[in-house]
C-alpha cells in the first residue's frame, strides 16, 4: 500500500502532494513501482495534529481520487475516519476505507462502508491524536491491541459490514511508546488469531529512533526496510509505506522465502 498523504503538514512526507496534478502522478508512479493499493489522506494523524474541517478534507482528496478515475487499476483506499469523506470517496471511485479510529470517532461510518459493500480496514488506536499518548499504557500490548480489535472488527460486522471486507492494523504509533510498537511487530503472528488480513504500517515513524537515534523521517529508510521485512516475516498481508519501489523489493524478497517455509 503506496501512502500518498494530500496534506501540508505529515511528518514524513507533508506538502509534497498538495497540488492535485502532482498527487494523480504520483499515485501513477507509486502503481508502476509495484503498489497494490494507493493510500489517499487529507488530514495529518501525527500526534498534536489538529482536526481538519470537513470542506477543507474533500476538497484535497476528491480532485484527486477523481483525477485517478479510469487511470489506475489499483484500488484506491481513503484514509479518514469521517463518513461524509468516506461516502465522497468511495461515490468517487475509491474502494477501501481506511479509518484509523477503528470506528470510535464517527461510528457513522461503518454504515457508509456497510452500503457501498466497500473494504474497510480497522486500526488499533486509543484516544485522539492530540491526547494520543495519555493512553499509551498495556500490561501485554499484543493481547490488549488483539482483543481491542476484535471489539472493532464485532462492531463494525454488528453495524452490516461484512467480516471478509475487514483488514485489522495494529497502529503501529498511535496510543503506542516506541516499546509497544517494537513488540508488536515482534509478537505480530500471534495476531492471526484474529482471522483477518493484518496490515502495517511501520514507515519512517519515530519508533524507530530506538534503533536508529535521532533522524529525519525521509532517513529513516533503511530502518523501514527492516521493520517491513518484520512485519512481513511475521504474516503481515499488507505494509503501507512512502517508498514503494524500495519496499516492494523487500516484500518481494521476503515473500519468495517465506513461501519455503
Ligand atoms: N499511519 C498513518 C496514517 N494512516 N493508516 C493505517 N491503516 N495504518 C497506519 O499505520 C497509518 C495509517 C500515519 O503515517 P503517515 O502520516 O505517514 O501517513
Amino acid at each position: 500500500m503506496g501512502i500518498l498523504n494530500v496534506t501540508p503538514d505529515s511528518f514524513a512526507d507533508g506538502g509534497q502532494w498538495i497540488d492535485p496534478a502532482r498527487a494523480v502522478d504520483a499515485a501513477l508512479a507509486m502503481e508502476a513501482d509495484g503498489a497494490d493499493i494507493i493510500d489517499i489522506g487529507g488530514e495529518s494523524t501525527r500526534p498534536g495534529a489538529e482536526p481538519l474541517p470537513l470542506d477543507e478534507e474533500l476538497a484535497r482528496v476528491l480532485p484527486v481520487i477523481e483525477g485517478l478515475a479510469g487511470r489506475l487499476r489499483v484500488p484506491i483506499s481513503i484514509d479518514t475516519y469521517k463518513a461524509k469523506v468516506a461516502e465522497e470517496a468511495l461515490g468517487a471511485g475509491a474502494l477501501i476505507v481506511n479509518d484509523v479510529s477503528g470506528l470510535q470517532y464517527e461510528p457513522a461510518l461503518a454504515d457508509v462502508v456497510a452500503g457501498a459493500s466497500a473494504g474497510l480496514v480497522l486500526m488499533h488506536n486509543r484516544g485522539r491524536s492530540k491526547a494520543m499518548y495519555r493512553d499509551a499504557r498495556y500490561a501485554d500490548v499484543v493481547a490488549e491491541v488483539g482483543a481491542e480489535l476484535d471489539a472493532r472488527v464485532q462492531a463494525a460486522v454488528d453495524a452490516g459490514v461484512a467480516r471478509e471486507q475487514v483488514i485489522v492494523d495494529p497502529g503501529i504509533g498511535f496510543a503506542k511508546q516506541a516499546s509497544h510498537s517494537l513488540e508488536l511487530l515482534a509478537r505480530l503472528p500471534e495476531l492471526a488469531t484474529l482471522g483477518l488480513p493484518l496490515l502495517v504500517g511501520p514507515s519512517r515513524k519515530s519508533f524507530l529512533r530506538v534503533a536508529l537515534g535521532e533522524r529525519l523521517p525521509a532517513d529513516r529508510e533503511w530502518g523501514t526496510a527492516g521493520a517491513v521485512a518484520a512485519a512481513a516475516l511475521g504474516g503481515a498481508h499488507i505494509v503501507r509505506v512512502h517508498n514503494v519501489k524500495a519496499m516492494s523489493d523487500v516484500v518481494r524478497a521476503i515473500d519468495s522465502i517465506r513461501t519455503l517455509t
